[in-house]
Formats: structure tokens, sequence, C-alpha cells
């Protein structure tokens, strides 16, 4: 009995302690089985589905069987989408919809089957033919669970029960500056493997080496001594691996590699495989470092010209989730002249990273610990970690991601300092190779004209994120003038954010707030001010299309849109996309011409 106690009161703390992701690596290289299209969905506003039944996806056997719903009989929606942006009535809905989907399916013995999800905002219960198969929570991660003994052979049904209400333990928590967009929002996939197969690798240069590639392949079901090769063809890589009795094999090896950078994307196949599975991917190599308030990649000082951007369709609205809707996106992010993008404020979908592994944009890549989270509640900080772990787990082979961001904005307390470095310790742990950031927004204004970086989390980063407004929340865009900027840290600094609010076609003189003129201004003066930041390295001001905020109230202006877009949700750029696009290619021009 005592023994029992001590356990429950050391509870908290075990519940707290990393766990190793289960996510198989590079879905889009596997056989697998879509499962998007058109699912029938059942929207239930005070989750009653649970005692109803639902998952059972059952239907009356006689006249007078009491069956209180029916899949069969209800619409359907689109999978991958949110619900918001299918149904009008569903706008401004936060709860649980149920959502079904049938397929047919041949069972092959010696074959596995896992269903795999890109993302399901925000809890996501999943059943197949009436068994629970797992739960997973967290709107912006991957998850995937074995089904292989579940399945039968002919008709399947799946059905996913959805609930994106807002908790004040989640990651994010009860208010954040973009739409809660609920649903089954990445695709579902049902992905076949052998008995044993390669459920993860990473393959990256060792950090400060330019040509020795060092990593692991972790293989699922395999016994000690199994053997799995490691290939990359066009560099002569050509290796022969023997798991250990946990099925991990380490990867080892020097090559000549042609490394990656924004202006020479080079990717390499790389093929992975056993005897019965061979897994290929795309992969590039390069360094990232630091080195004092500089940022090096392949050893060389870079400046990333970068710019935020949220995960928002442009011109339909909505959830963006598609090849078409990445090429969009990222198409204006080169246009704009940069080098590297933030992905705000959560781990986008896999399209988008690997387009900017194609395209050569560096990529920040963020976890939803945005303003205040529950900072003492372990649950809390169990489900960052998760978070965390899965968004390293599906992208540590993508050479464009630069930065993992561990936050946004959070405020200085002691319990958010513990949880952040905790987070910190652990993205390190995961991998050695980025670089660890947070964007801050607390500065000592030492004096009128003076900001100083001091916020103890700084100790614990490689680099800085200092998102500020002056010239939009402070004061006016002149302020920036006399501003200087002064860290307690040498580190290298991004400006993570900087911007202001235009609704585009609306002009007027540049103090006029909301003209294209008055955002045109402010960045005018803010791209003077920030140049002054000892160590600047980079800058992501916000952002690059305007995006749905259930904050943002300004009727006629606003409309429930943050409208510090360079660019409207319809595809218009305004003023200030052009005064920054002509920074950031002078800056490019005058860095040619140095070199
Ligand atoms: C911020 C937040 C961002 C908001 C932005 C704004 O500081 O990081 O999520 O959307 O300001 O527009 O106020």
């Amino acid at each position: 009995m005592r023994r029992f106690l001590l356990v429950l009161l050391l509870a908290p703390s075990c519940f707290a302690a990393p766990v190793e992701s289960t996510l198989i690596a590079n879905i889009p290289g596997r056989t697998s089985v879509n499962l998007s299209g058109s699912w029938r969905v059942i929207v239930d506003p005070f989750s009653n589905g649970q005692s109803a039944g639902i998952f059972r996806d059952e239907k009356p056997r006689s006249k007078g069987d009491r069956i209180e719903y029916s899949f069969d009989a209800s619409p359907v929606m689109s999978v991958p989408g949110d619900w918001n942006t299918q149904r009008d009535q569903l706008m401004f809905y936060e709860g649980t919809v149920w959502y079904r989907r049938l397929f047919k399916y041949q069972k092959r013995s010696q074959t596995r089957a896992f269903i795999y999800f890109g993302a399901v905002n925000y809890r996501a219960s999943v059943y197949l033919n009436g068994e629970k198969v797992g739960e997973h929570e967290g709107g912006f991660t991957a998850f995937n669970f074995e089904v292989t003994s579940l399945l039968r052979d002919g008709e399947n049904s799946l059905v996913v029960e959805v609930n994106d209400t807002r908790r004040p333990d989640g990651v994010p928590a009860m208010k954040f500056d973009w739409w809660n967009y609920g649903g089954i929002t990445r695709a579902v996939t049902l992905v076949e493997v052998p008995a044993v197969f390669v459920q993860d690798y990473w393959a990256q240069l060792a950090r400060g080496s330019q040509n020795e590639i060092s990593g692991w392949v972790q293989l699922n079901g395999a016994q000690a001594g199994q053997k799995v090769n490691f290939e990359i063809p066009e560099a002569g890589v050509r290796q022969a691996l023997t798991a250990d009795a946990a099925g991990r094999a380490l990867i080892h090896v020097t090559a000549k590699l042609e490394l990656w950078s924004p202006e020479h994307p080079k990717l390499y196949d790389v093929m992975i495989g056993t005897g019965e599975e061979k897994v290929h991917d795309q992969i590039g190599f390069r360094t990232i470092e630091v080195q004092g308030g500089k940022i090096l990649l392949n050893g060389k000082p870079i400046f990333l010209r970068g710019i935020s951007m949220h995960e928002e369709a442009p011109f339909r609205g909505g959830r963006a989730f598609s090849p078409e809707d990445a090429q969009t996106l990222l198409g204006w992010v080169k246009d704009l002249g940069c080098n590297f993008v933030r992905f705000a404020h959560y781990p986008h979908n896999e399209n988008e990273v690997r387009l900017a592994d194609r395209i050569g944009l560096l990529v920040w890549s963020e976890i939803p610990v945005y303003w205040d989270i529950a900072w003492s509640n372990p649950a809390t900080l169990a489900n960052a970690q998760a978070e965390l772990r899965d968004m390293i787990a599906r992208d540590h082979n993508r050479a464009a991601i630069a930065l993992w961001s561990l936050s946004n904005e959070t405020p200085v307390n002691p319990e958010r300092v513990t949880f952040l470095k905790q987070l910190a310790q652990e993205a390190r742990e995961l991998d050695s190779t980025r670089l660890i950031t947070c964007a801050m927004n607390h500065v000592d204004k030492t004096s009128p004209d003076l900001r100083t970086l001091s916020d103890p989390l700084g100790e614990v980063l490689d680099v800085l994120g200092i998102n500020e407004y002056v010239g939009w929340y402070e004061g006016r865009p002149e302020d920036a003038d006399k501003i200087g900027w002064k860290s307690v840290w040498s580190r290298p600094i991004i400006v993570s954010e900087f911007g202001g609010g235009a609704s585009f076609g609306l002009h007027g003189d540049a103090d006029e707030r909301w003209t294209e003129e008055y955002q045109n201004n402010l960045y005018e003066h803010q791209l003077k001010m920030v140049e002054r930041i000892p160590n600047l390295a980079g800058m992501t001001p916000w952002v690059l299309m305007d995006f749905r905020s259930p904050t943002r109230l300004l009727p006629g202006i606003q409309d429930y849109r943050n409208r510090k877009g360079l660019i409207s949700d319809r595809g218009q750029r305004k003023l200030a996309f052009y005064r920054l696009q002509e920074f950031y290619r002078n800056l490019a021009a005058s860095e040619r011409a140095s070199h």
C-alpha cells in the first residue's frame, strides 16, 4: 500500500518523462492506401456520441432496434480539411465531430498495416470496426496506430471522434491569435509494411563536419543481427549495417557531398532497405551552427532573409494542406527574396517542409507553446514534449530545417523558464544538429530609447528570437528611428516578428492606420531600426498573408482577420510587400557582390 502511494506521489514527474516517438518516417515513400476523400460526419455539440456508441457504426438489425445515429444518412465532408470552412454553420463551432470512412481491404500474411494521420485538431479517438485503436492530443503533429489485427477482409469502418474544444491544460491553451480550425486537417493513410520494417532513420551531417554522415536506422519487429542497407548511390555510399537487440543500426560514413543551401538545394536519393523492403527518400546535407553572434551555413555566415507565415490556404481559406497550397505560399516567399521562412506557430504540413527542401528555403519550425499555458501542469509538459518529439521525428531528415522553436511570446516567470529549459534539453538530445530558439517579447526598457533583451530563457538558446511591434502596438513608426537595442546574451538574434495591419486597397496618408501607406511606412522605419540590432542574423516580419483570427473584431477592416499580411488572403500584394522585396533583393545583391 505504501509503495502504491509512493508511486502515486511520484506520478507527475514520471508522466513528464520523454517517450520515444512511434511515428513511421517518410509516408510519401511507402506502400499505402490513401483514405482521403469524402467521409461521413456527425456533428455532436454536447459530446453525446460516446454514450450513444457512435464508434460502433451500427445499423438497426430489426425494425424495433433503437440506434440514435446514422453515418449512412449523414452528410459528407472532405478529408483532409477543417470543418469550419466546409460548412457555414460550423465557422465558429468548437466541439466534437465524428467522422467515418468505409474502405475495402484484402489481408495478406506477412503484411502489417498502420493508420497514419498527418494531423487532427485537437483530440482524436480512433476506432476500427468498433474497436478502439488509440487516442492522440495535439493539433499539428502526425501519429499512427497499428491496425493489423483489427482489419477485416472486405469492408472496414474507420471512425474518428474529433474534439477541438480549447482547454486550459492544452498546447496551445485558451487563447491564441489564429483560427481554431477543427477536424482531420491533414491526409489519412493506411500504410502497409512487412513484418520487419524500417520505422525511422536519421541521416544528416554530424555536427561541425561537412563529410561525415552519422545517424541510425530504427527497425520495427527485428531481431538482433538483422541486416539493413544504407545507400546514397550518387555519392558512392553503400553500407551494410547490423541492428542491435532494440532494432537500431548505426550509420557512420564519410562521403564527398555537394552541400545543400538555399542557392543550391541539392538533394540525394537515399535508400534504406532490408531484404523485404526498400525505402527511398531525398535528403540534403548541410551544416548549421552558431559562432559568436553569427549563424553559419556550411561554415559561412548567412543572413536569414525571412518571413513568418501561418498554414492558411490562400484564396479558398481554411487550413492549408495540399502540395498546391504549399506551392502558392512558398512561391510568394521566394518571390519576396527570402532564403528563410518561419512556420508559425505550430508544425506545418509535410508538403511545405519537403517543398522548402526542394526550392531552397531554410525553415524555423515551432511547437504551439504560445502565450500563456499551464506551466506547472505535468500533463501539459508531457503534451508539449510529445509535440516537440513528433515535430522532430517527422522532419529530422530535412536539410531545410535549421531551427527548432520551443515557444512564442511566453510570460517571464520561473515555472515557464523551468518548463522551457526542459524542452530545450530534450530538443538537443533528440537532435544535436539543429539550433534551438524561442520567440521572446520581453525587454527591459532601460531608458526610453534603449531596449535590452535579458529574458533568462536566453541562456539556454542558440539563437534569440525577438518579437517587437514598435509603430503598431507601441508608439508610431517614426519612434523606431531613435530606439537602440542590446542583449545580455552574445548570441545571434532573429527579429522573429514586427509588422502592422493594412487592408488591401485602402489608401491614405502614412499616418492613417489600416492603410497600405501606414504599413509601408512602418516597414520603412523598422527596417532601419532592426539593422542596428547587434548580432542581427535574420528576420521574419509578421506576416506573409492575412489570416483568420477570432480576436480581430473591427468590422469593415478586420472582419475576423489579422491584416498584418504583406499579401491579402485573396493573393493581392500590398505596398509593404514591395518594400521588403526591394530590401531583400538589395541585400542578396550586395552579398553576391562581396563573395
Ligand atoms: C504576436 C504573435 C502573433 C500575432 C501578432 C499580432 O506577437 O506572436 O501570433 O498574430 O503578434 O498580429 O498581434
